[in-house]
């Protein structure tokens, strides 16, 4: 049988795929394809664990001691960090919102062979600290990965005042050799220094040790140039003020179970995000949606 031109769009190898599947810890998962490159979300935390373009090693990092486990975070990939980010008295870190199983809403193949996956943070007992809202995670998935976290106030009289970061794990050939830019000029607080506010000074930053930095007033694009696999990855985002950059170095990695001893070499964070003094102030009925499209191509 041949297949002409038109029919060519509607074979399976030029749409996306959808498939369920039971992912680790027995936790339920999407794997996706598209004509482009493959993914993998799981519905607990509605956590992007996997992306890799069909020409290219994986673009995100995930470790290989993390946990899959109900109410624990998946250590790599993009953790989704709402409503607080960091530590809160009395509560876990960086919300619940990546510990929850979230709905699935939503998916569809695009006749243009990419995918979108809609989801929602179910109701729950931590929620009902906040005034009354609705946070949608919409995934697509081509040859970049487009992610939008959209929050709505559904309260008609309390303003609802949030935090949040898409936490994501870079998966880089030697982090003592990349470089990251498009963070020059900002103030930033540095977690490593009990968050003294400091000034980037560099076009090109490098990690050599311990980094744990929340940029603020930071809405422009990040690039990561990786020498070792050759690529160059690039943070587009929108209604974002925060950029985060972070590696745990020697000692932090000992300290977190859930993380290898070496695994710090491999990755790094380059998160983005509305953090600290550029939280989010919600009128009653308003929505804000947190807009980040991550993509890879060669260095040249
Ligand atoms: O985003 C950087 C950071 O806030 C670091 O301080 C470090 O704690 C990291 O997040 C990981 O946090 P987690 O709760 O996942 O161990």
């Amino acid at each position: 049988m041949t297949t002409s031109q038109s029919d060519k769009s509607t074979t399976p190898e030029a749409l996306g795929r959808v498939t369920f599947l039971d992912g680790q810890g027995e936790l339920p998962m999407l794997e996706i394809s598209t004509p482009w490159s493959t993914a993998g979300i799981y519905l607990h935390g509605a956590h992007v664990t996997q992306f890799q373009k069909k020409d290219e090693s994986p673009l995100l990092f995930l470790s290989q001691c993390s946990r899959f486990a109900e109410g624990q975070p998946i250590r790599g990939g993009i953790p989704v960090v709402f409503p607080w980010f960091g530590a809160r008295e009395g509560l876990g870190q960086h919300g619940f919102a990546r510990i929850k199983p979230w709905d699935l809403k939503e998916f569809a193949p695009a006749p243009d062979g990419s995918v979108s996956v809609r989801l929602r943070l179910p109701d729950c007992p931590e929620a009902s600290a906040f005034p009354p809202f609705t946070a949608d995670y919409l995934v697509t998935m081509s040859q970049s990965l487009t992610l939008a976290l959209i929050v709505t106030n559904l309260s008609k009289d309390a303003e609802f005042t949030f935090e949040n970061c898409l936490h994501t794990y870079f998966d880089v050939g030697d982090v003592t050799a990349i470089t990251i830019h498009g963070l020059k000029g900002l103030a930033y607080l540095d977690k490593v220094a009990s968050f003294q506010e400091k000034t980037e000074t560099r076009d090109a930053i490098r990690i050599a040790s311990e980094v744990d930095r929340v940029y603020q007033n930071a809405t422009g694009t990040v690039e990561i140039r990786d020498p070792r696999l050759g690529r160059r990855i690039r943070v587009d985002k929108e209604g974002s003020a925060s950029t985060v950059v972070w590696n745990p170095w020697i000692a932090k990695s000992r300290q977190m179970s859930d993380f290898g001893n070496e695994e710090y070499t491999r990755m790094v964070c380059v998160e983005s995000g509305n953090v600290a003094s550029n939280s989010i102030s919600l009128a009653p009925g308003a929505s804000s949606t947190l807009t980040v499209k991550l993509s890879s191509e060669a260095l040249k």
